[in-house]
């Protein structure tokens, strides 16, 4: 495995010399954050980014996200155009030498939590789903913590009514439509694509989420069965669902060689049902075994890239909800620790860029 860092570009405060600074840090994980969705990233933007990473002393490793439009997700005629504009997006990624793009096939919201700044017990905040708050929640009449407004309350509600009439089935079909027009350009192109799950794994506010567990994952690799179809594997979102066996989902993939992409962040389950507060990346803090994590990965010699999911704010550090740079910088250290002992216990080499 290899370590990597998500950017959000020149906007954000924190700078790819920070990250540069960051011990075992390799790679950028990036996007191109003002190109409306649904429309073709340029080669020359990509180009550009591409470039501003690798003067900084990194490399670009992976596109996170390109996000998949609504329209595709939602089945409807315009799905076409779109999912051949995505398609051009992908070969030109390719051209520009990017291996690795992670995307999401979640209606309407991303990953949904019910405050962005809890405080934990050591003083520092860090993101939690509290599934109580969450059900008293109306997408429809408030807008929800972090959820970036793009919509007014009009759209809202018309892209809530459509996906009335799309069942959990309907959006395995939509997927489905979408991954065998996109996976062949994938493989022509030499990007290896990474679906991220549903973040918590479960439906909310009755929308249909499908990327949930073991199950929807080897249904997931079946259905185009190529190395360029593969997951991002979250062990943070898996994990927030208490029926899934993170860990055994993981070694599936692994199996399978469909691991394409790795999020490491460790949550903790509280409560009865399914709350969880984002906590720190060792294991003593979180319901994740992270030892085990990388353990798999070392096992499997896996060499892709991996990076520090969402991070605490600590230190009185202020700025984006889960991407400040120091909690997500320990974490990457962490892990690389990690690495380094799995590697070293097993008698292998450390495998890096
Ligand atoms: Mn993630």
């Amino acid at each position: 495995m290899y370590m990597t860092f998500r950017w959000y570009g020149e906007d954000d405060p924190v700078t790819l010399e920070n990250i540069r600074q960051i011990p075992t840090m390799r790679g950028i994980v990036s996007a191109i954050y003002d190109i409306p969705v649904g429309e073709v990233w340029p080669l020359e933007r990509i180009e550009t980014l591409k470039k501003t990473v690798e003067d900084a002393g990194l490399e670009l490793s992976v596109i996170e996200s390109v996000p998949v439009p609504e329209d595709i997700k939602l089945g409807l005629d315009t799905r076409d155009q779109l999912i051949e504009n995505y398609a051009q997006t992908i070969r030109n990624l390719g051209k520009a030498g990017i291996e690795t793009v992670c995307y999401n096939f979640m209606p309407v919201f991303d990953w949904t939590r019910s405050d962005l700044a809890y405080e934990l017990e050591d003083g520092s905040n860090a993101l939690i789903f509290d599934e109580e708050e969450v059900k008293k929640m109306d997408p429809r009449t408030l807008s929800l913590p972090g959820w970036d407004e793009s919509y007014s309350s009009e759209e809202m509600n018309e892209i809530m009514d459509q996906y009335e009439n799309v069942s959990t089935e309907d959006l395995w079909d939509n997927l489905t439509y979408f991954i065998e027009r996109i996976i062949p350009v994938a493989e022509e192109a030499g990007v290896k694509m990474a679906i991220h799950p549903d973040d918590p794994p479960y439906s909310i506010f009755g929308l249909p989420r499908i990327i949930t567990g073991k199950d929807a994952v080897e249904r997931f690799l079946n259905i185009v069965d190529s190395p360029n179809n593969g997951i991002t594997m979250c062990v943070g979102s898996y994990a927030s669902d208490p029926k899934n066996d993170t860990i055994d989902i993981l070694r599936y993939a692994l199996e399978r060689k469909r691991v394409n992409f790795m999020h490491a962040r460790n949550i903790k389950l509280y409560g009865e049902g399914r709350s969880f507060e984002e906590s720190a990346h060792p294991s003593e803090y979180g319901s994740i075994d992270m030892y085990e994590v990388v353990k798999a990965l070392s096992d499997y010699d896996w060499e892709g890239a991996i990076r520090p999911d969402h991070g605490r704010m600590v230190w009185g550090e202020t700025g984006r909800p889960g991407y400040g740079l120091y909690d997500r910088a320990l974490g990457a250290t962490y892990l690389s620790g990690l690495w380094e002992a799995a590697r070293k216990v097993a008698g292998k080499d450390y495998i890096e860029k």
